[in-house]
């Protein structure tokens, strides 16, 4: 299942944010970590020749292709790592999985539910000659986060009866910020709610290892009207001439109710002014509690109901300590990690997963499961009631 003895060789599909910082991961995972396949950065895919050349010589991709088919038309390629928008995931995941190369897919998993279903099909067939398909919800290999699902897991916590979680950015609140793809609902399926919402929703499935039984919401598009793009860069790009319609919600909010009881509150958003990537996770328990935020992302707060009560108090503990999840591959204690570490840590547990033979996580069937949960948000903004996720 891979081309050389020992080589796990590579195509990525997009270069964009996303694929620069998958391709820093697939760079540095084989230079800190001592991985049983060597990650080769085969080829990379793009429709225009000169910018995906240029994209390739500057992030350390070996050659180049104009069209995904080709990628994944190659024999020397083991693994296809999709990095566009979400429009496009399923077509490109499918037809790897088909042609037997393992896949590597940024969330959402798919613009719909239809489209998850169909590659978790693809998966599971695949799967059966030994092909392994993971969805980056890259926030899972933040070393703090990993703390504290283990914290939940030993019973640290007790029984879980709150969920609150935010995921805040500001990147539109301007009316004049264009209307890049991540506006366009033919292209993102939705707008901060499958963006970022989608995180958050994984990252407390995650942490508590309980799921969302059922959910109400609302979404909004504050700015209904934007410039068109004259160019796309960074998040946003550039305003050019001439407007059109923003087919996205631009924040989303909703109750939800855990299958084990916890009640949870969610809110996702670009429009949180002065907030550029606050991911923020407060969970209480019987026993204790956590708090999050990436914006101080080495760091969990966790408070022991057991500790005597004069002494009690959130503890913040800096999850940098070389006994803490990924760390000990990195820097002494205290020297911080950053965003793109997260990454290089998914592409360690997704190879050596390979290597092993098991199955990678999140899988695309929890993929698949976090999107059901994004469309019964969407369905319950419009109908004004209560959306049950299938279990
Ligand atoms: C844009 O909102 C974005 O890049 C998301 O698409 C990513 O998943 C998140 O990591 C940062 O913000």
């Amino acid at each position: 299942m891979t081309s050389e003895h020992d080589t796990l060789s590579v195509g990525m599909v997009g270069y964009a944010f996303m694929g620069a910082a998958h391709s820093q991961a697939w760079r540095n995972a084989p230079r800190f970590f001592d991985l049983p396949l060597r990650p080769r950065m085969s080829a990379v895919a793009g429709r225009d020749e000169v910018r995906v050349a240029a994209a390739a010589a500057q992030l350390g991709w070996e050659s180049t292709e104009t069209s995904w088919r080709a990628l994944i038309d190659r024999d020397d390629i083991d693994l296809i790592d999709v990095c566009t928008p979400g429009d496009t995931h399923a077509e490109i995941a499918i037809a790897a999985l088909e042609a037997g190369k393992h896949v590597l897919c940024e969330k959402p998993l798919a613009n719909t539910v239809e489209e998850a279903e169909a590659m978790v099909a693809a998966a599971e067939k695949a799967r059966a000659s030994g092909v392994r398909s993971m969805v980056g919800f890259t926030y899972r290999r933040v070393p703090a986060i990993g703390l504290a699902r283990q914290l939940v897991a030993e019973g640290r916590l007790g029984t879980i009866h709150h969920v609150r979680a935010q995921y805040l950015q500001d990147w539109i609140v301007d009316p004049q910020a264009p209307l890049s793809w991540r506006l366009d609902k033919s292209k993102a399926g939705s707008g901060a709610l499958g963006d970022i919402g989608a995180h958050i929703v994984d990252l407390t499935q995650y942490i508590t290892g309980d799921t969302i039984a059922t959910v109400t919401g609302r979404l909004e598009t504050f700015v209904k009207e934007r410039p068109l793009p004259s160019e796309h860069s960074g998040l946003s790009g550039t305003a050019g001439s001439g407007t059109g319609p923003v087919t996205v919600d631009d924040a989303a909010a909703f109750l939800a109710q855990f299958r084990g009881g916890a009640l949870g509150v969610f809110e996702a958003t670009r429009f949180a002014n002065g907030r550029k990537n606050a991911i923020r996770i407060e969970i209480n328990g019987s026993r204790g509690s956590l708090a999050f935020d990436f914006e101080d992302m080495n760091v969990l707060h966790f408070f022991d109901g057991d500790d005597p009560s004069a002494t009690a108090g959130f503890r913040r503990i800096l999850a940098t300590e070389g006994d803490h999840p990924y760390v000990a591959a990195w820097w002494p204690p205290g020297h911080l990690l950053g965003y793109e570490h997260a990454f290089t840590h998914q592409v360690v547990d997704l190879v050596t997963d390979i290597a092993k033979g098991a199955d990678p996580a999140p899988s695309f069937a929890d993929g698949l499961q976090v999107q059901r949960v994004l469309a019964a948000v969407e369905a319950s903004s419009l109908s004004s009631s209560w959306h049950d996720i299938p279990a």
